[in-house]
């Protein structure tokens, strides 16, 4: 089985959008509906996060995951990850602050930090600031996945 990276996160803050811009595919909108296989990437449905029951979904695929990208919008105010969150999974978890378009990029306005500091909480060993609307930071994002996923994991398609 390959290993590959898992996004989670709400319903629209950008899980697809950014697999999109990784995978060099034209950005759309595409509701996804189930848990989806795009190249090497897991996208799942933004309600398994929001609804608790549907955490056992994302742990089980997660075990298929060496790294899990977790993903909050800089304008969404809501606690969605809760605090150790990545504890149930074996794999490191990234922190992803999406729609930085939203606030120019400013990594330093409170919007940004509190989301920021809500996905430190919940477990994600660093931080990455992006926009898949604007295509920013999405070299940086792709180097921190791929830094987490030996080349061997990477490599091997079954
Ligand atoms: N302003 C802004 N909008 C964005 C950005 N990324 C995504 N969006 C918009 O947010 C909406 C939801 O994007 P999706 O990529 O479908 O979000 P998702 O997380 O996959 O959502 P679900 O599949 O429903 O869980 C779309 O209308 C996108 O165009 C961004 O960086 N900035
Ligand atoms: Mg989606």
């Amino acid at each position: 089985m390959g290993k590959r990276p898992m996004f989670v996160g709400p319903i629209g803050c950008g899980k697809t959008s950014l697999i999109q811009r990784l995978t060099d595919q034209t950005y759309h909108y595409n509701k996804t509906q189930s848990i989806e296989y795009i190249q090497d990437y897991i996208d799942t449905p933004g309600e398994f996060i929001e609804h608790r029951r549907m955490y056992t979904n994302i742990a089980t695929t997660g075990m298929e995951a060496s790294v899990i990208v977790i993903i909050q919008a800089v304008n969404d105010s809501r606690l969605i990850f809760p605090e150790g969150f990545s504890t149930m999974f074996s794999s490191p978890a990234i922190g992803v602050v999406n729609k930085i378009d939203l606030i120019d990029n400013d990594t330093k306005s409170a919007d940004f930090q509190r989301v920021a500091g809500q996905l430190k909480r919940a477990g994600a060993t660093t931080i990455v600031p992006v926009s898949a609307l604007k295509a920013t930071n999405i070299d940086q994002l792709s180097q921190q996945i791929h830094a987490h996923l030996t080349s061997k994991d990477w490599d091997v398609k079954q």
